[in-house]
């Protein structure tokens, strides 16, 4: 079972497509395994984006991500990094497929909406640096069995 790390970010909250956005992750059969509603600090955004920081829109994301509260969470299934990737489409939206979150809802690559981890070790940091683990809630969904084999 996999992990993933997945931020709303402000323009999503500033659209009102929080619910919208958890419910496509939710209808696919991911299960929620954390989630919380916050303010991004500056040092937990340039933490985030550290990879990013010799950037030249280095400035520019940490000042998105921090623009206005954003909801962070952590879901689970077998291969979720992968199938939120795909869900999520390219960085840049005019290249995202229709379908996707940013094929459906962008415009532009600095108003990209979501944050999805790239690869498992990315993942492992993530969820590691934005929840602590009594915040990643162990549970069994009733449905299971009608979602996964
Ligand atoms: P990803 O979010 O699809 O993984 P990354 O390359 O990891 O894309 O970039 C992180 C974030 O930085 C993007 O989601 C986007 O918000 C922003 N970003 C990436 N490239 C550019 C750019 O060329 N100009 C402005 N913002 C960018
Ligand atoms: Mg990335």
């Amino acid at each position: 079972m996999e992990r993933t790390f997945i931020i709303l970010k402000p323009d999503a909250v500033q659209r009102q497509l929080v619910g919208e956005l958890v419910a496509r992750f939710e209808r696919h059969g991911l299960k929620i395994v954390a989630m919380k509603f916050m303010q991004v600090s500056i040092d937990l955004a340039r933490e985030h984006y550290a990879v990013h920081q010799a950037r030249p829109f280095f400035n520019d994301l940490i000042a998105y991500i921090t623009s206005g509260p954003v909801a962070a969470m952590v879901l689970e299934g077998p291969a979720a990094i992968q199938i939120v990737r795909n869900m999520v489409g390219a960085t840049n939206p005019a290249e995202a497929a229709p379908g996707s979150i940013r094929g459906d809802y962008g415009m532009q690559i600095g108003r990209n909406l979501v944050h999805a981890s790239d690869g498992p070790e990315t993942a492992q940091t993530e969820v590691a640096l934005w929840f602590n683990d009594s915040e990643l809630v162990s549970y069994e969904r009733d449905l299971e069995r009608w979602i996964l084999e």
